[in-house]
């Protein structure tokens, strides 16, 4: 469950004043809720946003159950540091450096391609080439999962008439973090966001579409077992079956290399900051058809 705190708690960890904070929350500013009695609660979640949004120094964060800003906040220049941390299985310092750059604002988008994606990337080949062993790898998959778990409760619900997508990895693909790096993408752009799950047949998905009639779909391939199969079954299983009004947006690394006239989708993405790019093209009322 999320951790709520008092004005005076929080104005202590910020280094401000009690009536500062309340004069905060009063203008809407910092979101809180009252108590039977009328007292003003912050969820963590509302500390967190508005400090990403207002750039407010922390003066004691861990009262808040956030971390230090001591250290870099370039993704780049922290991906060795990372590695290191991951493969040694430091989880206490994998979750300090991946919350330190959110909490001073980084977007999602940022911390899954200038950091989490180079990383794992290089997690990758060190294990193709026998330098590192499964457990290294399953670990760190746990570790920055739990983390983006985490980051995940600190993002205000989608207003009740947010768009709605759906992520989703096909069949043999049980790759988590692109698909939980999608949802946060997705939810903090103001969209709502479904998880079908990862390792869904393509007319599992399909069917799921039909479920929940999204307006925007985001698949993920990390593993494909055989491209030319699987692009032609997305075209006919999935592309060629969506109504007009729904679009498809497909990334993750094993479609890199593939052409958009080959895979029928709106946007063969990247990264995560092309779907970000999207989004705002299409803004988040309706769905155009780009053909980006
Ligand atoms: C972790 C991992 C796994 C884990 C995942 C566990 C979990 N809980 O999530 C598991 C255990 C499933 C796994 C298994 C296997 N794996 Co693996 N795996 C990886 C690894 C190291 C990282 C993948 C990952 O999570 N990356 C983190 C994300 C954030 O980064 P990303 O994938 O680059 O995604 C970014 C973009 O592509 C983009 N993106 C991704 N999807 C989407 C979607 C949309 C819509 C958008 C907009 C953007 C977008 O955004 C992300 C952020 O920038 C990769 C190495 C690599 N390529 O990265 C190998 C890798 C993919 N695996 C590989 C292999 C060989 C396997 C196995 C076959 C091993 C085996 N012999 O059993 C099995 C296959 C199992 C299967 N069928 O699923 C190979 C694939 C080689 C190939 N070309 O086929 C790789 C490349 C490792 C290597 N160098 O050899 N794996």
């Amino acid at each position: 469950m999320e951790a709520v705190f008092t004005p005076r708690q929080v104005a202590t960890a910020l280094g401000v004043s009690e009536s500062t904070i309340k004069r905060w929350v009063d203008s809407g500013r910092l979101r809180a809720t009252k108590t039977l009695g009328g007292h003003r609660k912050l969820p963590q979640g509302a500390i967190v946003s508005f400090v990403r949004a207002t750039g407010q120094q922390i003066a004691d964060p861990e009262l808040l159950g956030l971390v230090a800003n001591a250290g870099s906040l370039d993704p780049e220049s922290l991906q060795d540091e990372l590695y290191d941390r991951l493969t040694d299985g430091d989880e206490p310092a994998v979750r300090g450096i991946m919350v330190r750059l959110y909490q001073n604002g980084l977007p999602i988008a940022d911390l899954g391609d200038r950091l989490l994606s180079p990383v794992f990337r290089r997690i990758g080949q060190q294990w193709a080439a026998g330098e590192l062993q499964m457990h290294h790898e399953r670990r760190a998959c746990t570790t920055v999962l739990a983390v983006l778990h985490e980051i995940r409760q600190w993002i205000a619900p989608p207003e009740p008439d947010a768009p709605l997508a759906l992520c989703a990895s096909p069949y043999t693909d049980y790759a988590q973090t692109p698909l939980w790096l999608l949802e946060l993408t997705l939810l903090n752009a103001g969209w709502n966001a479904c998880a079908a799950g990862a390792g869904l047949p393509l007319d599992q998905i399909y069917n799921a579409v039909q479920l929940h009639r999204p307006r925007l779909i985001c698949l993920s391939a990390t593993h494909v077992p055989h491209l030319p199969t699987f692009v032609k079954e997305v075209n006919e299983v999935l592309a060629d079956e969506l109504s007009a009004n729904v679009s498809l947006v497909i990334g993750g690394c094993a479609v890199e290399g593939v052409r958009t006239t080959e895979l029928r989708c709106d946007l063969l993405a990247s990264c995560l900051a092309d779907l970000e790019l999207y989004l705002a093209k299409i803004g988040n009322a309706g769905v155009a058809r780009v053909g980006v």
